[in-house]
């Protein structure tokens, strides 16, 4: 491995600690469930503050769960901070989150062994509940210590079985009692710098070790709510139904057309090289595509016998602008009231996320840039259309993002994988980035 300094990484001790980490929540075919709350998130969290403390640094739960590990600095400055989360989707994968915790401890830990002279704190944070979970917060941690969540939010928040928000906090160590305080500002945070998998196909195809994030995606979800009539499902007339699943499964199909409208309207615009074509739809831009997705789908009574008289789904829509997220959200709704007319059904939306998009630093994503040409590790921009904590640190202090490529592009799911080198080589690039930035003479 290529290095501009005499202070390495330890590929071996991150594979090994990466190695104990998948175990926790671990699936037999391969795979982690470790949600937020769950037995495995809790396990895991023992084992981070454990391990944090024994390299040396200051542990600190705040009172949101977000785990800290901090080495002091010779001068009173703002900190520069590294991580990701720990936490996974239901059934995902190995390295989605825990790559970036553990490249934050594996750096932090080598200055620290190194004797390195630190003249701002330097640490690792793991943040709490990233992923969508029970409780449908995602980016739990980051969005509070951003103040882009309210105690009040919080403190009403109750998962599908009235368990509150309160309690799994408390399990996992946190109060949301005690969250004045938590909130954190550019006097606080100089910097912040998450690894993370790019979980998409782009630096793979490219054949490039790393990718410098520019911006991360906005993120919209809403819940859907179909109220039909659940009814006989032998003697009611095909006439007489209203059947929630239909209108519900109209609906997600719905989702798709809209979808390859735009698709085809993108491509007849770029064939023909419309001259009148927004400037921002191009097919070489694909940080400027939009996506949505019907992920989670319930019905009820869900019984072959009768007719779904309620139907529950979420809408997801991602982009690169909010007011592309937003026009789409406006179609759906269109169709939303003509399908509920149509087929005699009461439709309700409910907005649970609308996270605007968010640029890197271009101080931090020049370092890394930096930092990777000087050790001659290929890297290339992306966009990511993936969500990350780095979008609300990014809100009030400098934050970037480095991505290592995901084999087949496979995300979310127990295919995760990403090579050993490939980390090795981000491992670097974080190593000397974290250098500069504390090197760096200006003020946040
Ligand atoms: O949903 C996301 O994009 C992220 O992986 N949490
Ligand atoms: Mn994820
Ligand atoms: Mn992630």
């Amino acid at each position: 491995m290529p290095e501009s300094r005499t202070i390495q990484c330890d590929i071996k001790r991150f594979m090994s600690h990466f190695t104990d980490v998948s175990q926790i929540g671990s699936t037999a075919d391969g795979g982690v469930n470790r949600p937020f709350g769950s037995e495995a998130d809790l396990q895991l969290r023992a084992w981070l503050i454990q391990r944090i403390g024994d390299a040396g640094l200051q542990v600190k739960v705040d009172a949101i769960g977000n785990i800290w590990g901090v080495m002091a600095g010779s001068d009173p400055l703002p900190a520069i901070i590294l991580g990701s989360h720990h936490d996974s989707v239901p059934f995902g994968g190995r390295f989605d989150g825990p790559v970036g915790v553990l490249a934050a401890l594996e750096v932090v830990q080598t200055l620290q062994e190194a004797g390195y002279r630190n003249r701002r704190p330097l640490g690792i944070v793991s943040f709490t509940a990233e992923e969508p979970n029970p409780f449908d917060i995602s980016t739990m941690g980051s969005r509070t210590v951003a103040g882009r969540l309210t105690a009040q939010q919080l403190l009403a928040a109750r998962d599908g079985n009235d368990r509150s928000l309160e309690l799994a906090i408390a399990q996992a160590g946190g109060d949301l009692r005690k969250l004045s305080g938590i909130r954190k500002t550019d006097q606080d945070l100089f910097a912040f710098l998450e690894l993370h998998i790019e979980q998409g196909r782009r630096l793979e195809s490219a054949g490039v070790a790393v990718g410098v994030v520019t911006g991360i995606c906005g993120i919209y979800r809403e819940l859907v709510s179909v109220t039909g009539e659940a009814n006989h499902a032998g003697t009611t007339r095909l006439t007489d139904r209203r059947d929630a699943l239909l209108a519900g499964s109209e609906l997600t199909l719905g989702v798709e057309r809209l979808l390859l409208d735009r698709l085809s309207w993108r491509s007849r615009a770029a064939n023909n090289r419309e001259e009148n074509a927004p400037a921002a739809i191009s097919r070489d831009s694909p940080e400027e595509e939009l996506i949505a997705t019907v992920g989670r789908f319930t019905i009820a009574p869900n019984a072959p016998n009768i007719i779904p008289g309620q139907c529950d789904f979420t809408v997801e829509i991602r982009g690169a602008s909010s007011s592309a997220i937003h026009s789409f959200a406006a179609e759906f709704g269109t169709l939303a009231k003509r399908i509920g007319a149509a087929r005699g059904v009461q439709i309700s939306r409910r907005v649970i996320l609308d996270q605007a998009p968010e640029a890197m630093d271009g101080t931090v994503t020049d370092t890394l840039r930096a930092a990777a040409a000087a050790m001659h590790i290929p890297c290339c921009d992306l966009f990511s259309m993936a969500g990350h904590d780095a979008t609300h640190i990014a809100s009030f202090t400098k934050a970037g993002m480095l991505f290592v490529p995901s084999i087949g592009g496979k995300s979310h799911c127990k295919e995760e994988e990403t090579r050993m080198d490939d980390i090795a080589s981000a491992l670097a690039i974080l190593l000397e980035t974290t250098l500069r930035l504390d090197g760096l003479d200006i003020d946040a």
